[in-house]
């Protein structure tokens, strides 16, 4: 079977335009009645809104009308042997051989499939869509002297591609993001989906589910933000509200669904207790402040094995303090830093069947110094390091190499 890599190419497919039927309403109507100082912690993009049926945008990853899947034209390549192929200038992440088909990815034998989804129409601050772009960019920053384990060497990873999607409309970027990483997991392979705003993590689980089942995959959510607002101006999916649909749509249950630092001002009360009715499990800033990051840390790692076989992460780099990724749309104080980040990501992929991990709202137009990419990029390394660490059977989330560390000799 011939499958169509969406590689870089394939984002210049021109696409028929969708038109959007609903006008966007003002910020100023968006805002909710709050005080001065409370609007200005929010963003009125995230705010609640009813939407009447009538006005609702389908999201129906099954109409063949919203699917801009195309096949790739092979019919000009150079006739090769299937398997992943190097390249010698072409930049993509961490510098990894390229895979065009399934077929590539089944004869290489691999492990771990990078692709792109460089949507950015969910979070209203363009720039999100420019992520992978910046992380297959920086060569520089990678190792681990924590472990002295090198995922590259240990694991065959490859850069897929991008995701086909369609640059006006979210709603027919879902499936074919969503088909890309079903693809890749039938494989055996874990899709590490670089975004990209946080709309796509719907795409990345549901695809999940659909290889591993549905209610078979845990996600542990790391975020500012609540993410499960419900639908905006007719959107039933955008960067707000990934978490709402794949809990209403059964692909995740909510006892399986982690989330850790939340901060700011959204949500208010009726979306903790809504958190709370669906069983979701979630740590707040005020929470780690109060009991202390190693405690939490702790928490998060127990809860992650208490789950279901299969476990993603998504992890919006808006978690971390504006200080260490400035480069984000929607920044929050009051964050983690990357030293709390670091070992828990290499532990919850250490410790658990990591089969999905997706790294989203990284623009790197607002990223001075490259610290949001070099952060964004760490956090990824930390977690193929974890899986690679399973693999060598150094498991256990507080692994350290006994050489980089003080031993009492001296
Ligand atoms: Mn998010």
């Amino acid at each position: 079977m011939t499958r169509q890599m969406s590689s870089v190419v394939l984002l210049l497919i021109v696409l028929s335009v969708v038109s959007c039927t609903t006008p966007p309403q003002s910020t100023e109507e968006a805002l909710p009645e709050a005080t001065e100082e409370a609007a200005s912690d929010e963003q009125p993009e995230e705010q609640e809104e009813a939407t009447s049926a009538d006005t609702i945008i389908r999201l129906d990853p099954n109409a063949e009308n919203l699917e801009v899947w195309k096949e790739r034209d092979i019919s000009e390549d150079p006739p090769r042997e299937p398997g992943p192929i190097k390249t010698f200038g072409p930049l993509t992440f961490f510098g990894l051989p390229i895979a065009m088909t399934t077929e590539d990815l089944v004869a290489g034998e691999v492990e771990v499939a990078f692709i792109a989804a460089p949507v950015d129409m969910g979070s209203g601050y363009r720039g999100a869509g420019e992520g992978p772009t910046a992380m297959r960019a920086l060569r520089r920053g990678g190792g681990s002297m924590e472990t002295l384990v090198k995922w590259k060497t240990e694991l065959k990873g490859v850069d897929y591609g991008d995701a086909p999607i369609d640059k006006l409309s979210l709603e027919r970027s879902m499936p074919s993001i969503r088909r890309m990483v079903r693809e890749i997991a039938e494989t055996g392979a874990i899709p590490i989906i670089i975004g990209g705003d946080h709309s796509i993590e719907y795409a990345n689980v549901a695809g999940l589910a659909d290889v591993y089942g549905k209610e078979n995959v845990g996600v542990i959510h790391f975020d500012a933000h609540y993410d499960a607002g419900e639908s905006r101006t007719g959107h039933l999916i955008t960067h707000g509200r990934p978490i709402r649909r794949l809990i209403e749509e059964g692909h995740v249950l909510g006892e399986n669904y982690i989330q850790v630092g939340l901060r700011g001002g959204w949500p208010g009360p009726d979306g903790f207790e809504w958190m709370r009715e669906n069983n979701l499990r979630y740590h707040t800033m005020a929470e780690i402040d109060r009991d202390g990051w190693g405690a939490v840390m702790d928490l998060v790692l127990d809860e992650a094995n208490d789950g279901p076989q299969y476990l993603h992460i998504s992890f919006d780099i808006d978690v971390m303090d504006p200080a260490y990724t400035a480069g984000t749309g929607t920044p929050v104080a009051g964050g983690l830093t990357p030293r709390e980040v670091f070992p828990l990501i290499r532990g919850l992929c250490a410790e658990n069947n990591v089969v999905g991990f997706d790294l989203v709202e990284l623009a790197p137009l607002l990223d001075a110094g490259y610290t949001s990419v070099l952060n964004s990029k760490k956090v990824v390394d930390e977690c193929l390091t974890g899986v690679a660490l399973k693999k060598k059977g150094l498991s256990g989330r507080d692994y350290l190499n006994p050489l980089t560390r003080r031993d009492g000799r001296r």
